[in-house]
């Protein structure tokens, strides 16, 4: 028997034409192996979360299907980010063209060198929290709390939903 579990994903860019950099990735995303992109929230423009002196970042939420395993949609993932020209410097939270961060694979559990899951900024990160609200307004988080609630204890973020 084969099992799909569902997936939720983060986008975030903010270089090089942000908007089309998260419309090329979700694009990419439906053409992952054995994996369907099921729907994606509207895309939301944010402040920088960290050093200022950077774009602010287009972000959004994808929801997926997949009958790979954790790392090997890992592996995908990092692929459709090299291809769109991420690169990786040492500058901790500087500007990218794009980042695809595994939020939530079911209700997994793990802490590897290469993946944690949950996603550690999943729980108070707004840019994240905003676009999983419009996703599944109903889902339960693995902390036992909905999206919404999280949203409450946020510290406020400048976030716009974009009409696009
Ligand atoms: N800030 C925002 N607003 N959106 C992001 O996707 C994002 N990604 C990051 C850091 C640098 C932490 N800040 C961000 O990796």
């Amino acid at each position: 028997m084969t099992t799909r579990s569902t997936v939720y994903v983060g986008l975030g860019s903010n270089l090089d034409n942000p908007i089309h950099q998260l419309k090329q990735a979700l694009l990419a995303l439906n053409t992952i192996p054995t994996t369907v992109l099921l729907k994606h929230s509207a895309l939301y423009r944010s402040k920088p979360l960290g050093p200022q002196n950077q774009p602010d970042y287009i972000n959004a939420v994808a929801v997926l299907t997949t009958e790979l395993a954790p790392l090997m949609l890992l592996n995908e993932l990092q692929a459709i980010e090299n291809k769109q020209g991420r690169v990786r410097t040492a500058q901790r939270w500087g500007p990218r063209t794009l980042d695809l961060d595994m939020l939530l694979y079911g209700n997994k559990q793990l802490e590897t060198p290469q993946l944690t899951l949950p996603h550690p900024g999943l729980y108070d990160r707004a840019f994240v929290l905003y676009p999983l609200y419009e996703c599944a307004p109903d889902l339960v988080l693995p902390n036992g709390l909905k999206a919404y609630d999280l949203i409450q204890r946020c510290s406020v973020m400048e976030m716009a939903q974009l009409n696009c």
